[in-house]
């Protein structure tokens, strides 16, 4: 943070750490240096804060979250500005979040530009506003707008915040100009009404049913995630008890967050998303810059529930589709199932007097015997379970399928026996997260952050478990690929249970982070 003294006794303290000029370790002693600059130099009458590069600040700096705990020191900062002597203005530009809007609370005045936005989005990093945000925004614009705000994690526009009472004035210059236009104007008033933490939180006849609500609906919206309901507790402890009382609950609270998986999950989401969308190979088209090409025929890989679907939506478009099958028996299937679902939409189409060309379909098959006898699953009406009808979604057990079952044991001279969660669960995750190690040593995935944003995004993975490449992190590498060692040898005829190569060359390396897999075991051959 660089001090700056300005005519008119005044001093400008201006962060600077692009590219959002987070709140690093220096920013915070820069802005702490500056405040007693400022108190000692007895010409100076008040101070502005502000940020260079048309933007205020963004909060902590969450790349050093996995070093310090974010937040606790910062809110010492927040007070001091809060109890300074002189006035303080802050004048915002581009984005206030998390930290930097705390930093702003802490202020006795805010003005912003019109297009500037304002928030504390720290519930999306699995915390909460650690540095008084819990404790000074309720104090400000009151419980119900502040359990909406915190809670949901989303940034206001400058003029509602005008309206919520976050900001004090909305412009549309230069909010630097209009902030030391301002402090001349305010010089002469008391700083007392303008320090939050002295203030008590406007009190409501039903603040127990607000709270009582507020946690049913985050459990609703935000099933699984801790972060939202802990920062209803932060609130909470701001209603109940004095200020000094609420920051230490206010820091126990955003301890306990931080120091859960789910945050370090959420925070590595956080950067994985923005390093997917930088990750395309430069001389390849990306959606970005590619303009749509008509499209002629079409060839579908592969011909599972996925592709069969694929290649019926561009068959029903009168687009002349090409699949390819490598399994004999799969094919077979596929055919039947694909010429079915044709002749029904077909029929369906002359119903509705509407008429469709029936595009080529070249196919090549599986070993699924339920599918053999046409058990498709919830679409046919049975498969594992039988459904209430075609498409129904109601299932109960099959008397077929356990009659199926025990001639399947006596076949293969299988024993029945009880399996457990643990290993139904790992035989699924563990031989999913395999074939991510396959495909990241094919490069046929260019890193591990875009197999789990694309399972974030659409598998409905829980985002708080960061996708199923950090979830083998947080197991552990070597435990991954102990339990697919056992499942294999217990399993030999389950190709998908043979630990990957690339999965043992890192676990050779202990447990790194994701982000070091791809150096420590070596480019991949692409494939693409
Ligand atoms: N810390 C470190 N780096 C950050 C950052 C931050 N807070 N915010 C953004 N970056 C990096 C980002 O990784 C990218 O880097 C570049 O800045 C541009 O970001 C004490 C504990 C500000 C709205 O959650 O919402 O304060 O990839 O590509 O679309 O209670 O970034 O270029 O190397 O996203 O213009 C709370 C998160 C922190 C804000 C800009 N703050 N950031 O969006 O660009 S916790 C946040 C954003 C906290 C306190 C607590 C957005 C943005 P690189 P970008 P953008």
């Amino acid at each position: 943070a660089e001090y700056l003294r300005l005519p008119h006794s005044l001093a400008l303290i201006r962060l600077r750490n692009p590219p959002v000029n987070a709140l690093s370790l220096a920013v915070v002693n820069g802005i702490r240096e500056g405040l007693q600059k400022a108190m000692s130099d007895h010409t100076i009458k008040a101070i502005v804060v502000c940020g260079a590069n048309d933007k205020f600040c963004a909060g902590a700096d969450i790349s050093s979250f996995s070093r310090s705990s974010p937040g606790i020191s910062f809110g010492v900062v927040v007070d001091e500005i809060q109890r300074y002597e002189k006035p303080v203005v802050a004048a915002i530009r581009g984005v206030a979040l998390g930290g930097g809007l705390e930093l702003a609370l802490g202020c006795h005045y805010r003005i912003a530009h019109a297009e500037a936005r304002v928030g504390l989005p720290e519930v999306a990093l699995g915390i909460l506003p650690g540095a008084r945000g819990t404790q000074l925004l309720p104090r400000l614009i009151g419980v119900p707008m502040s359990l909406d705000l915190i809670t949901s994690g989303r940034p206001v526009g400058a003029d509602e915040a005008l309206k919520l009472g976050i900001l004090d004035v909305v412009i549309n210059s230069d909010p630097v100009e209009e902030a030391v236009k301002f402090s001349q104007e305010i010089l002469d008033k008391p700083l007392e009404p303008r320090r939050l933490l002295n203030k008590s939180v406007p009190s409501l006849p039903n603040m127990d049913s607000i709270f009582s609500e507020a946690f049913a609906k985050v459990q609703k919206q935000y099933p699984g995630f801790l972060a939202p309901e802990t920062s209803i507790q932060a609130l909470q402890a701001a209603v109940n008890l004095p200020y000094k009382l609420g920051i230490k609950e206010e820091e126990k609270l955003a301890l306990y967050l931080q120091k859960s998986g789910q945050a370090r999950a959420l925070q590595y989401v956080f950067f994985a998303e923005s390093s997917v969308h930088k990750q395309s190979p430069p001389s390849v088209a990306s959606w970005q810059t590619a303009s749509p090409q008509p499209i002629s025929s079409v060839g579908v890989l592969g011909l599972g529930t996925m592709g069969r679907g694929i290649a019926m939506c561009f068959a029903k478009a009168g687009i002349p589709v090409v699949a390819v099958e490598s399994d004999p028996k799969q094919l077979e299937i596929a055919k039947k199932a694909v010429t079915s679902m044709l002749e029904r939409e077909a029929s369906k189409m002359q119903q509705s007097g509407r008429a469709w060309t029936k595009p080529t379909l070249t196919f090549s098959s599986s070993a699924d015997m339920l599918c053999e006898s046409g058990r498709f699953g919830q679409k046919t009406g049975k498969g594992w379970y039988q459904y209430d009808k075609p498409l129904g979604r109601v299932h109960r057990p099959d008397p077929w399928l356990s009659e199926f079952l025990s001639q399947y044991r006596e076949t293969h001279h299988l024993e029945s026996r009880s399996i457990s969660q643990e290993e139904i669960l790992e035989r699924c995750l563990y031989s999913l997260i395999n074939e991510g190690f396959r495909i990241l040593g094919e490069g046929i995935a260019a890193s591990p952050e875009q197999i789990d944003i694309i399972y974030l995004s659409g598998y409905g993975w829980p985002r708080y478990r960061g996708g199923p490449m950090f979830y083998a992190a947080t197991v552990g590498l070597p435990v991954v690929l102990e339990k697919l060692q056992k499942y294999y040898t217990q399993n030999p005829d389950v190709p998908q249970l043979e630990p990957s190569d690339y999965l043992k060359k890192l676990a050779a390396h202990g447990n790194p982070p994701p982000k070091d897999w791809q150096s420590l075991a070596g480019p991949p051959g692409s494939k693409l």
